[in-house]
């Protein structure tokens, strides 16, 4: 008997969560960096692929957009391959269990820690008018996004680095504090294009929520993304070399480039050192353009396939909750928070 379970236990695959905020529109960076990930990772994992929303409201938001937003990065992780029967495909908001475990997980950080944030200095030096109290504690709703179902592995680029620290160390701290309840996630940060950087300004990450030409969107028109590219910064030379030192620009292309075709930065670098900056450009944009296609085609189809799309959101929703009531009721126990006895 002892000996079945423990097969059983072997047997069972590795949890994996991921969530993005339903901000804008997609990035390259959060393409490469993230989703990408998410599809070659699904068949290996058991996936929980959330749209964090309650996260998105960290910053103020137009109601309507961000209910068109969230229903456009649904369509878009299903554009890229996402299977909803197979993975958890849901909306953070629907599963309440975020927003209780994140107050639960509040009450075990510590100010100190989520002041270190870098994302929390960086946005709130981007919105000063409106430093609130969940933009501070955002890294424990994540953590909690995490930690709710004893995830394993949570692919992310790695701006979330910190982020995820964080999630290991309040799932040992509670561990420590009232035996094992979580299991101690890992990260999953992709060795090329962990990092794609702003095409106007390469000491910044690319981002969303910055200015349209700093930035290709995953649902950008051909001729969009090339323009683009080729207005991209560079520095005044002519090689094509991997320094992030003193070539930020051509090694944030080379980075958009590898990360595509799997190439070695030396293998780029030989094919088209010496070719002219203009030409490398246009590759990558041939490159980024034979990507995006088919991704673009299929999300054309299924944003406007409102049934489905509700579909989708009401059966994963249903399956998340009830995955997350094991963990809620395990650490509610352990608190001390009284059952109720219905
Ligand atoms: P914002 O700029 O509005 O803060 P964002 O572009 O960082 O948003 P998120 O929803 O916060 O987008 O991130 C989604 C995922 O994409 C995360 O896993 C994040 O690490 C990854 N990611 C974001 N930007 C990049 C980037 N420039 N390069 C690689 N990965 C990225
Ligand atoms: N904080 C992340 C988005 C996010 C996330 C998560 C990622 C929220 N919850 C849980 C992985 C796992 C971001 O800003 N990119």
């Amino acid at each position: 008997m002892e000996q079945n379970q423990q097969e059983i236990k072997a047997e069972r695959k590795k949890r994996l969560f991921s969530g993005i905020q339903p901000t804008g529109t997609l990035t390259l960076g959060n393409y490469i960096g993230a989703l990408r990930n998410f599809k070659i990772l699904e068949d290996e994992y058991d996936c929980l692929f959330s749209v964090v929303d309650m996260h998105a409201l960290t910053v103020r938001q137009n109601p309507t957009e961000l209910r068109q937003n969230c229903l456009k990065l649904l369509s878009l992780y299903l554009a890229v391959g996402l299977d909803p029967e197979k993975s958890l495909i849901y909306f953070q908001s629907h599963v309440s269990g975020h927003a209780e475990l994140g107050w639960i997980l509040d009450c075990f950080t510590y100010m100190g820690e989520l002041q270190r944030m870098t994302q929390f200095k960086d946005k709130s030096a981007k919105h000063a008018d409106n430093i609130n109290a969940g933009l501070f504690t955002y890294p424990s709703l994540m953590a909690a996004d995490i930690l709710l179902y004893q995830t394993d592995v949570v692919p992310v680029g790695e701006d979330q680095k910190q982020h995820l620290e964080l999630a290991r160390n309040l799932a040992q701290r509670f561990n420590n504090a009232y035996g094992d309840t979580f299991v101690v996630p890992e990260g999953y940060i992709p060795k090329v294009g962990a990092r794609i950087r702003s095409l106007q300004d390469p000491e910044r990450k690319m981002s969303k929520s910055d200015p349209e030409d700093t930035y290709i969107a995953i649902l950008d028109e051909p001729n969009v993304i090339r323009k683009k590219l080729r207005r991209a910064q560079t520095d005044s030379g002519n090689s094509i070399v991997y320094d992030t030192e003193n070539k930020p620009g051509i090694s944030n292309l080379m980075s958009i480039l590898s990360a595509i075709t799997g190439e070695s930065m030396d293998a780029i670098g030989a094919q088209y050192d010496g070719k002219g900056y203009g030409v490398f450009k246009d590759a990558v944009a041939d490159a980024v353009i034979a990507e995006l296609e088919p991704i673009q085609k299929r999300y054309k189809e299924i944003v406007s396939d409102k049934a489905y799309l509700n579909q989708v959101m009401t059966t994963n929703a249903e399956r998340a909750r009830a995955l997350s009531q094991k963990t809620l009721l395990k650490v509610r126990r352990k608190v001390g928070l009284a059952a109720l006895k219905l």
